[in-house]
């Protein structure tokens, strides 16, 4: 037993990643063209003041804007049944709150739709990736502003009506639970704090982190509810960045500290977003922390309302916890655990772990018994172009592999798993540290730091491959 017969093999991307044209077909700036710097080790953060040179290489990013033809056309050579992209609320909506949708915008994704549809690529689309309109952003300090759940529905239901036809998997937020955590409050939640130099001197402020995290579940319920009165055959998910987590040692402190990081890391999103309400653990830790979430009295009716079809979660790492404070922590750059000492990690500290997604994709299926699908996965490196024009990723091959091997395990296990797209199926901008260099490609695009290079595509050794694990639907890895 393998893979379902229509196991939606793919690739997945972001807007802001990738596309470029920052400024083109009337498209307004979101807060993802405001992230500056970022290195390594330090995050990026929302500059508010646009600096010359700054921001390279995300505005034009792969220009994937001007030359999406040639890019479906290898992902269509490599077989992809399923593109994950997403589309740019600021090409839809310039301002966010704007009278009327911007016509240039929808034609662009028009044609996109278009183009995957000849190669019989079943577009699966992210609503919302890790950005929003800016001029919202400053209006109404991001998600922390009731007001975004009507500006994000309407935006939703413009592109509902508009790609009813072409689109039926849809993603409400990327990675909703990285409001939970500290660089999720600009990143996801677009809150800004203005006045402060760098991400290090931000402030982290849980309580407005938490509110703007409920409007993004009640916004994505409506949109759910919305989306099936539009179109009842739309599946519609939740994303959850997943990040598996171990107990360091057997120490049953080690245990409890565990459970308590998956609850709120992991578990808090997904059960609103599919269970459609709160979970008993997150009352205590809101009180312990000190937060108190505003609800209108509809709320908690419009959560259980708009339950999500399916769960689909991200997946490159674990790491694990202790409560023993001599112990040495990673250096991941953006979230640091305790070194696994049966893992290796990769250049960035994320530590490699196939087998966790195995465990992982259990946990879930037992825990909510709905269709998974792994929508993003893979291993940033840098890789290196030979003299001769050839990549050798053989890493990259190794890694995903192993990926691949532990799904075909956990669906023999019994769990139901829809697809899988491997992250940045095309190099693209990285999004924790804005740099090219860290890629994840099956194609290489020519393309620099400071925003040099001819963006040629390339094909990586890794290309070939993914094509015959395509068409042998996993069994020739
Ligand atoms: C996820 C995001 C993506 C993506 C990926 C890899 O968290 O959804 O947008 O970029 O991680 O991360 P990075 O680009 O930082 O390597």
């Amino acid at each position: 037993m393998g893979f379902c017969k229509n196991f939606l093999w793919g690739g997945a991307t972001a807007a802001n990643q990738f596309e470029g044209g920052w400024k083109e077909g009337g498209k307004g700036p979101s807060t993802s063209d405001m992230l500056m710097g970022g290195t390594h080790t330090v995050p990026r953060r929302i500059t508010p003041e646009m600096e010359e040179g700054a921001y390279y290489p995300s505005h034009e990013a792969i220009d994937f804007y001007h030359r999406y033809k040639e890019d479906i056309k290898l992902f269509a050579e490599m077989g992809f049944k399923t593109f994950r992209m997403s589309i740019a609320w600021t090409r839809i909506f310039p301002n966010g709150d704007d009278k009327e949708p911007n016509e240039e915008g929808l034609v662009f994704y028009d044609h996109v739709f278009a183009e995957l549809k000849k190669y019989n690529i079943e577009p699966l689309v992210t609503i919302s990736h890790y950005e929003m309109p800016y001029q919202l952003t400053k209006k109404c300090n991001g998600w922390v502003g009731r007001e975004c759940i009507d500006h994000y529905v309407r935006y939703c239901e413009t592109i509902y009506k508009r790609y009813k036809d072409v689109v039926k998997y849809w993603l409400t937020f990327n990675e909703i639970n990285a409001g939970t955590m500290p660089f999720g409050g600009y990143m996801s939640l677009g809150i800004l704090n203005e006045g402060t130099t760098s991400f290090l001197d931000q402030v982290d402020i849980p309580q407005l982190r938490f509110q703007a995290l409920h409007h993004q579940f009640v916004a994505s319920a409506k949109a759910v509810q919305l989306g099936h009165s539009i179109n009842p055959d739309f599946k519609i998910g939740c994303m959850i960045a997943y990040m598996t987590t171990y107990p360091y040692s057997c120490n049953p402190k080690d245990m409890l500290k565990m459970q308590k990081q998956d609850q709120i890391h992991n578990d808090l999103c997904g059960d609103v977003q599919v269970k459609g309400e709160y979970p008993y653990f997150s009352k205590k830790y809101f009180s312990s922390q000190n937060i108190e979430i505003k609800m209108e009295p509809e709320d908690e009716e419009v959560l259980k309302a708009g339950k999500v079809d399916f769960y689909s979660f991200s997946y490159y790492m674990s790491s694990c916890v202790t409560e023993d404070e001599s112990v040495t922590k990673t250096e991941g750059n953006i979230l640091a655990g305790v070194k696994n000492p049966y893992l290796k990690a990769s250049d960035w500290g994320w530590q490699i772990d196939p087998e966790g997604l195995r465990y992982t994709l259990n946990r879930l299926y037992d825990r909510y018994q709905i269709p998974l699908m792994v929508v993003e996965n893979g291993l940033g490196a840098v890789d290196e172009v030979k003299a001769d024009g050839s990549i050798d990723d053989g890493y990259r091959i190794e890694y995903l592999k192993a990926h691949i091997q532990q799904m075909k395990l956990a669906v023999e296990d019994g769990v139901e798993l829809w697809g899988y797209t491997p992250w940045g199926c095309i190099d693209l901008v990285s999004a924790s540290t804005g740099e090219m260099k860290k890629r994840y490609g099956f194609i290489y695009v020519d393309k620099n730091n400071d925003g040099t290079g001819t963006l040629d595509r390339k094909k990586k050794k890794s290309f070939d491959w993914y094509r015959q694990v395509i068409a042998s639907n996993g069994e020739d890895l």
